[in-house]
């Protein structure tokens, strides 16, 4: 057996690896089944809690496979993932002390068993959401590619999670382009009680890579050496630049799922018959036929592991628990200075990117030119990828046919495909490609054709790139924006007229800026990329061509902050985006009356300007909200509440009046579709009459 694996052509050496690496190997296996035996047991005593999913069984697979990997390559791990993390090489106190919830556990007790990720190893994490890591795998694979070098990644992931879309997604586009990605199906036989056979309606997992066009491989996920042979080659394969192979490695998990898992779909014997198959004892035998160690030696390798273990579990048990009063620590990256001061203080990135004395909120002198938001996106998007190569576009058409809106024109020709990159149609991998490259170091700026898409990457959006840093201990940041189509009017009904801000709004992480300028939509799209969280970037296509003043160096709009675009004592009015032009045209109406509303451009809704509303409300006594999207669970809610919680409550002399859009979805006909969201005559109407009102 040893000397079939030693015939391999690529292979010089008995199994390539030296005696040292391969006795690393066999103590890392027993180490990994020795953790989980451990970590069952703290779980049984109520030490470590939520749920667990223990990989015993399925070493050879992460240990195999890892050991092909340099140090520098990265690994997207599972929710069965912590012989992936042992074999990167985490430290196991920090790894127990992350089970036990302790401050100084790999995610400093934030993220537990199913969310273990270290940047600093390469490991963009384990990953509660079946399927999760794929996508991700695309933008490690692409910022590997995008940043030059030869590193790859291996992407792990169960039978299961290959019936997943996001499966489909991520294989075919980093095969389109040939991304250094290795795809690694642990078939561990079930995904939770459903079996392969049940599940997946081709044989073996492997074929579907003639699908995508690229190398498949099954391999006998038991033995580690065979493993970390085909992995080997996919590696070879990826570096050279050829792109990624799909490997079905067999094996088999001999605990239930989770703790609850009752096992009723399979049988005693069938464990039993693959337990006789144990990757463990049969990796360590090899070596000791090999030479490799004596029976002593492995024996003592066993004992060096349980002994780590036990030193583990005490100092886990000793290390602190993280404190209440950072509960909400890390959400957001944050720096210090420019949120003590974000009207002074440039981001750093905008420091490096364009120097200490780029302007925030430059005056716009009389003989300024103008240009329409698109120009001024577009010429925001063209300073950002001049000044950093980390800085790159994607999405759909957004290259040859630039962008379905026109915004991105001329971008491809300038910067090219890499830079400007069309994707297939394929939401949540472009927001995974977004998501896993930024935490590889890139800036991406992604394009969501319409808004009403991002639906299909919400999964990639908010379970993936919004969670990470808290996740991760704080240890990741998620510097993307994605750029989304919003609103209604253009006659595309319910499908394409979406305002979904205020879903965004509600996930913890994410930042949502609306733009309702040409100067806006240049200045707060630089904040946004330089904002080292994921923003988002709502823009209403009913603006595209809107036309105003934009100085043509870059400078940024803070985020956070809103504009007070017409002083007025009788209403306050806050809008958000196109909203905001109709409420300024009802107010130059109204000013006619005699009725004078001072209008607030909310410009970020989160963060957003808590103390410019509070300041109007106390000096007019009257609150106006008016937005596109439907009124119930509208953003208009949360700022009534914020009002009616703050000191400017006391101030009120008439009940606060809210705007929104109808409860129904964008109808096609024009009369319907105008009816369905806030019109100028509804504004001035709701306006007149608030003004008119007394408590
Ligand atoms: C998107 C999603 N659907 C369902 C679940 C619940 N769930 C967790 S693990 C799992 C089975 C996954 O099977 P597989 O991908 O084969 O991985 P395995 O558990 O066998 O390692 C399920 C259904 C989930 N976490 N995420
Ligand atoms: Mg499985």
């Amino acid at each position: 057996m040893l000397q079939a694996i030693a015939t391999h052509a690529y292979l010089n050496t008995p199994y390539d690896l030296s005696p040292e690496r391969l006795m690393d190997m066999l103590y890392k296996m027993h180490l990994t089944r020795l953790f989980e035996e451990t970590a069952f047991q703290q779980y049984s005593l109520g030490k470590v809690h939520g749920t667990m999913h223990l990989c015993a069984g399925q070493e050879a697979v992460a240990i195999g496979a890892i050991a092909a990997l340099r140090p520098d390559d990265l690994i997207t791990s599972t929710h069965r993932g912590h012989g992936h993390a042992i074999a990167k090489g985490q430290d196991i106190n920090t790894m127990m002390a992350e089970l036990l919830a302790k401050e100084t556990g790999v995610c400093r007790g934030r993220g537990g068993s199913m969310h273990m990720a270290d940047l600093d190893l390469g490991s963009l994490g384990a990953n509660g959401v079946v399927s999760g890591g794929i996508p991700l795998s695309v933008g490690a694979g692409l910022a590997l590619k995008l940043r030059g070098g030869d590193r790859v990644c291996i992407c792990f992931f169960g039978d299961g999670a290959s019936n997943e879309g996001a499966f489909h997604e991520s294989i075919n586009m980093a095969a389109v382009w040939k991304l250094p990605v290795i795809y690694l199906c642990e078939n561990n036989q079930y995904g939770m009680s459903m079996s392969v056979k049940r599940a997946n309606s081709a044989a073996d997992i492997a074929d579907r890579a003639v699908a995508y066009g690229i190398p498949g491989d099954t391999v006998d996920g038991m033995d580690a050496l065979a493993v970390y042979e085909a992995v080997q080659r996919a590696v070879v394969h990826a570096r050279a630049g050829s792109g990624p192979t799909l490997i079905n490695a067999l094996t088999y998990r001999y605990y239930g799922h989770s703790k609850s898992d009752k096992q009723r779909y399979r049988t005693k014997e069938e464990v039993e018959a693959w337990k006789l198959r144990d990757p463990i004892p049969a990796f360590r035998d090899r070596l000791i036929a090999a030479g490799i160690l004596t029976a002593d030696e492995a024996a003592a390798l066993e004992v060096k592991a349980q002994q780590a273990i036990a030193a583990a579990i005490a100092w886990g048990d000793q290390q602190p628990e993280p404190a209440v009063e950072h509960l909400t620590d890390d959400v957001y990256h944050v720096e210090p200075a420019v949120e003590a001061d974000p009207e002074r203080v440039l981001p750093a990135w905008v420091e490096e990117a364009f120097g200490p004395d780029t302007p925030i909120n430059p005056p716009c002198p009389p003989n300024t030119r103008e240009l329409t938001c698109s120009e001024a996106l577009r010429e925001a998007m063209r300073q950002a990828l001049e000044a950093d190569q980390r800085v790159f576009l994607i999405g759909e058409d957004i290259g040859v046919y630039w962008g379905a809106f026109g915004v991105t024109q001329g971008l491809y020709e300038e910067f090219g495909p890499d830079r400007v990159r069309d994707t297939p149609i394929s939401e949540n991998a472009i927001v995974g490609a977004c998501v896993g490259s930024s935490v590889s170091g890139m800036r991406p700026v992604g394009e969501i054709q319409f808004m009403d898409f991002i639906t299909l990457g919400m999964e990639q959006l908010v379970l993936q790139g919004a969670k990470i840093r808290y996740m991760f201990g704080g240890k990741a940041s998620v510097p993307m924006v994605l750029r989304l189509p919003a609103g209604s009017g253009t006659g595309a009904a319910a499908q394409h007229s979406e305002s979904l801000e205020s879903w965004l709004v509600n996930v913890p992480g994410l930042k949502v800026v609306a733009p309702s300028t040409p100067y806006d939509a240049k200045g707060l799209l630089l904040a946004a990329i330089a904002d080292n969280n994921p923003v988002m970037f709502v823009e209403s296509k009913l603006l595209y061509k809107a036309r105003g003043p934009v100085p043509e160096d870059p400078y940024i709009v803070p985020l956070g902050k809103a504009a007070i675009r017409r002083h007025g004592q009788h209403v306050t009015v806050v809008a958000t985006s196109i909203m905001v032009v109709r409420v300024l045209e009802a107010a130059a109406n109204l000013a006619q009356e005699g009725i004078e509303l001072e209008v607030i451009d909310l410009r970020s809704l989160k963060p957003y300007d808590r103390e410019t509303i509070i300041g109007s409300v106390q000096r007019t006594g009257r609150l106006l909200v008016v937005h596109e999207a439907p009124l119930i669970g509208g953003f208009g809610g949360e700022i009534v509440a914020m009002v009616a919680q703050s000191p400017a409550f006391a101030y009120l002399e008439a009940p606060i009046v809210r705007l929104g859009g109808a409860e129904v979805p964008i109808p096609y006909s024009p009369k319907l579709e105008r009816a369905a969201v806030p019109q100028v005559e509804d504004i001035v109407a709701a306006a007149r009459r608030l003004a008119r009102t007394e408590i």
